[in-house]
């Protein structure tokens, strides 16, 4: 989602911003936008589109200034223009934000009552205006962050500049991320530290609430209570370039064909031969898992899709009952916590709004314990939870989840064996399964070619139906959630099973029906709900087990995948439907690593 980048230096910065903006990209944007401050006066280019039109506009304007804040905007109020793209500014203040001010509307009228003139739709304008009569009554900057916030209602992540104090920039979050990145001679504050790692390697995590006051040589964090206090520098020596596609077209594809190097990395001195290791979190975590007698995943899009494949996982190795919610819906109902409830939330980027605020709202409702299922260390959600197991995706890129989504499913596996250490005579066909797993995955992987050839029937299509069964159900969803992300095409995914109580309306020979198949105890079941396709002339493409006993005809397509044990199957099944999104989004000419209206790491609510 949206990103921020501010410097204060003693060299020129708009390189290093515009830097920073581009390795953001890839979270998605509409508009991007870059305020420099030049002998006390405020430099600012805005471009709706790509940070390339902004890096255009700076070289055009050939403004330089060693004092900078800039934006990439993925609009929630107001539509992606220029007017609405940030830097805000109010006279001698200029704001950048990530968020929202749920507030803003009650802000803006007492600011247009104090005689404020807006410029933008946006909720953002509110905060740099309130800053700005706050500040033009104190003259202290730190003392108009802390007014300001005071009056915010939402959340966000801000980053302040001044034109009187052209040596300082303020940041401060909740709700949202910022980090600080430590230089020599020069410090910087980013949503993301990957938007700093060409400047430095050194980071200090803001917690929520938290305020700095940085300059080139200084940096000065207060709580929220506004005490002073030192937080940890953690360095990040991965040296890891996510900014290198390795000759794929695309970073989607390159991250499909990740996995199995990625999964290796999830499993790597996580089990042994035969069982998990099941000190994996600590101590203190085994003993916390031991009393567990329910289990709650809350998360959002793909990670939800993961959640609702361990909650098979998690009932059958461990028989623990699993709810599974979505985030934005758990946040907002009654939940009622039984006595030994472990939470578990889900996100790749561990700054997802929605899951955030049903952490918070766990942590204080009676669980027993809080589990954190994340590719970023050092995020929001692995901080505020009591544990967390690390995916080891590495970078992804592609705003359409893949690796992140596989490797997600294997650290839940874990979980759900760590759960079930009293059956720990089951384990061992499970832990050899995953171990062959990252070779399962290479070989279905050369389906890619056919997979391909196939993706033209889909190109003219304007709907698309994903079928499964059991855990292979939630496997559909994703399939479908993949090719609307992309393609643009819409797709739903149905329970094989609930065909005849509505969907089959839709069916007709203009309608492909895509399945996952594996052989297992209800192959048979799921057979004959396509019949009931067939039977309706629709267009069958079934991803099966060889084992399974498909047939090809004039309105069948057959991929034979190898016969997987049944625990690895989710993982398996689901790489031919990433396969499929892609080459259909590619050949429908889509912008497939940044698929319109949407973004990566979702940081507003
Ligand atoms: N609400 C602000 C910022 C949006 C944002 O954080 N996007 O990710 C706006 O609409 O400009």
């Amino acid at each position: 989602m949206c990103g921020i980048v501010g410097a204060v230096s003693q060299r020129n910065v708009e390189k290093i911003l515009l830097e920073g903006l581009k390795r953001l990209e890839y979270r998605g944007y509409d508009s991007a936008g870059m305020a420099l401050v030049h002998n006390q006066k405020f430099l600012i280019n805005k471009a709706v589109g790509k940070v390339s039109a902004l890096a255009e506009l700076v070289q055009q304007s050939n403004i330089s200034g060693k004092t900078g804040i800039a934006h990439t905007r993925w609009a929630t109020h107001g539509i992606p223009s220029q007017n609405n793209a940030h830097p805000h500014t109010s006279e001698n203040i200029s704001i950048v934000h990530n968020g929202i001010i749920e507030n803003y509307k009650e802000l803006r009228s007492e600011l247009i009552e104090l005689g404020y003139v807006f410029l933008s739709e946006t909720d953002t304008e509110a905060v740099v205006h309130l800053f700005h009569y706050h500040y033009k009554q104190t003259h202290d900057l730190m003392l108009s962050l802390q007014q300001t916030i005071k009056k915010l209602q939402g959340a966000y992540g801000l980053v302040v500049m001044c034109e009187n104090e052209p040596d300082t920039i303020l940041g401060t979050r909740s709700g949202s991320p910022l980090v600080v990145g430590i230089g020599i001679d020069e410090n910087f504050l980013a949503s993301d530290q990957l938007a700093l790692r060409q400047v430095t390697d050194r980071f200090i995590y803001l917690e929520e609430g938290d305020v700095v006051k940085l300059r080139s040589n200084s940096i000065d964090i207060f709580d929220q209570s506004f005490s002073p206090v030192v937080r940890e520098e953690v360095v990040i020596s991965d040296v890891h370039d996510a900014a290198d596609k390795d000759g794929f077209r695309h970073y989607m594809l390159k991250e499909i064909f990740e996995q199995p190097e990625a999964i290796a990395r999830t499993l790597d001195g996580r089990i042994s031969h035969e069982s998990v290791v099941q000190d994996l979190l600590g101590e203190e975590a085994r003993t916390v898992l031991s009393q567990v007698t329910q289990v709650q995943i809350v998360a959002c899009g793909t990670s939800y899709h993961a959640g609702l494949i361990a909650k098979y996982a998690i009932e059958e190795w461990a028989g623990i009952p699993c709810l599974v919610d979505i985030a934005s819906e758990y946040r907002y109902r009654k939940v009622i916590v039984p006595d030994n409830a472990l939470f578990i939330s889900i996100s790749q980027s561990g700054e997802t709004a929605d899951t955030l605020a049903a952490l918070r709202k766990a942590k204080a409702s009676g669980y027993l314990s809080s589990l954190a299922i994340c590719n970023v260390p050092n995020s929001s959600l692995v901080r505020e939870s009591a544990f967390s197991l690390m995916t080891c995706a590495g970078v992804e890129i592609g705003v359409a989840s893949t690796k992140a989504f596989t490797t997600q499913i294997v650290a839940l596996q874990l979980v759900a064996l760590m759960l079930a250490e009293k059956r720990k005579e089951e384990h061992k066909s499970i832990v050899q399964a995953l171990h062959q797993l990252p070779d399962y995955c290479q070989r279905v992987l050369e389906l890619n070619d056919r997979i391909e050839k196939i993706s033209e029937h889909f190109v003219e299509k304007h709907h698309a139906l994903f079928l499964g069964r059991g855990v292979q159900y939630p496997v559909a969803m994703e399939g479908a959630l993949k090719l609307k992300e992309i393609s643009y095409i819409h797709a739903e995914a149905y329970a094989a099973g609930e065909l005849k109580h509505g969907p089959l309306a839709l069916v007709d020979s203009d309608m492909p029906v895509i399945t996952v198949a594996p052989n297992n105890e209800l192959l048979e079941k799921l057979k004959s709900n396509l019949e009931e396709v067939q039977a309706r002339g629709g267009k069958l493409y079934v991803f099966a087990d060889q084992s399974a006993g498909f047939s090809e005809d004039a309105n069948t397509q057959v991929f034979n995948l190898p016969h997987v044990p049944a625990c690895i199957a989710p993982i398996i099944y689901t790489l031919p439907l990433q396969l499929l999104s892609y080459h259909v989004a590619v050949m429908r000419g889509t912008d497939v690593d940044q698929p319109r209206n949407l973004a990566k790491s979702v940081t507003v609510e």
